[in-house]
């Protein structure tokens, strides 16, 4: 009864920003991502007899409070499918460091779900096991699948989960991934989608626009159009922090250094270097562009004061099992 994952983690085009079920975890409205080669997350589950409690290690780390209760409610969600009572080891690996304020949730849980299914014997199909992760967390549901993904709104649990709208090898983009900050959030990501459904004026109008952006990039992706790819996920990107902005308190993710690169891909692509950013919740920020534009891209990047780290991905592949054990 031991398995264990790897995941990558993914960067979204069109963002997933509110739940229509806080429980379930439904999303407003579908979105689409890119999973990602260079993010991943590795996870060794064993359930055993032998085990009083789980017990959880993240990066080398015991984990307690929020965090373990976190992976354990979502095994409990997998034991009650597998019908099974029994305790669980987790022991969990980023390939990134998790402190530069790149998602994790996203490789984490589907590794975990992957790995945790495998290990307490379901044998599940892909859009099984997309339900069941993002019941974990949202995004993750996508790391299911490699390559181009979009995460299907549903007000039926059953009907919401990803599908692959293009493999990894259908179109070969790179998402360049800019280390501004490592701060940590003051409200949570979760707390945050829930305030902004609540009290930005502006919620409901991106929701009435989102399906025709949704439209367009799923098209795109099909026709190899990175022009109209980009341009759209980075008007999505500006909709969603519109939205977070004029959230009650005001969620305002970008720093001085978010805006002062947002000014270089402005340039860069008047100069006819074309690119396009997207950020997350975090002043951090995520540059797509074709590969024979990236090392250019990544150097001009470099050469701006104050840049941390920056990480360039491909577009990967599917969660897997592997056969390397944490332990
Ligand atoms: C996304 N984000 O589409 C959006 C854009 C952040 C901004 O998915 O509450 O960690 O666990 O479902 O998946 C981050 O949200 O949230 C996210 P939960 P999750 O990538």
């Amino acid at each position: 009864m031991k398995s264990t994952a790897i995941a990558n983690s993914n960067t979204a085009m069109i963002k997933y920003w509110g739940k229509y079920d806080e429980k379930l975890i439904l999303p407003m409205n579908s979105n689409i991502s890119m999973t990602v080669d260079s993010q991943n997350t590795t996870t060794t589950v064993e359930f055993s007899k032998e085990l009083k409690e789980d017990a959880v290690l993240i990066n080398g780390k015991e984990q307690d409070g929020k965090p373990r209760e976190r992976v354990s409610r979502h095994l409990d969600l997998i034991r009650n499918i597998a019908k099974i009572d029994l305790k669980a080891k987790v022991m969990s690996e980023n390939n990134f460091p998790t402190a530069v304020g790149l998602a994790s949730s996203a490789s984490g849980f589907a590794a975990l779900t992957l790995a945790a299914c495998s290990a307490a014997g379901l044998e599940l199909d892909k859009k099984q096991l997309s339900i069941i992760s993002r019941q974990g967390s949202g995004s993750s549901c996508r790391s299911i699948y490699g390559g181009y993904v979009e995460w299907m709104k549903s007000e039926k649990s059953e009907d919401s989960y990803a599908v692959q709208i293009a493999d990894e090898n259908h179109l070969d983009i790179r998402d360049i991934a800019v280390v501004i900050s490592t701060r940590k959030r003051k409200i949570p990501t979760r707390e945050g989608m829930r305030l902004s459904m609540s009290t930005s004026p502006l919620y409901n109008a991106r929701l009435k626009v989102v399906d025709e952006s949704l439209k367009k990039v799923r098209e795109a992706i099909k026709n190899k159009d990175f022009t109209t790819i980009g341009k759209t996920a980075e008007a999505d990107c500006l909709m969603m922090h519109a939205v977070a902005m004029t959230t009650d308190p005001a969620l305002i993710y970008w720093e001085p250094k978010t805006l002062e690169v947002m000014e270089k891909v402005y340039q860069w692509r008047d100069e006819g270097l074309e690119c396009y950013f997207t950020i997350d919740t975090g002043a951090n920020m995520h540059i797509f562009c074709l590969p024979g534009s990236a090392d250019e891209i990544v150097k001009r990047v470099k050469e701006i004061p104050g840049i941390m780290d920056v990480f360039v991905s491909k577009p990967g592949g599917e969660a897997k099992l592997i056969n390397n054990h944490l332990f």
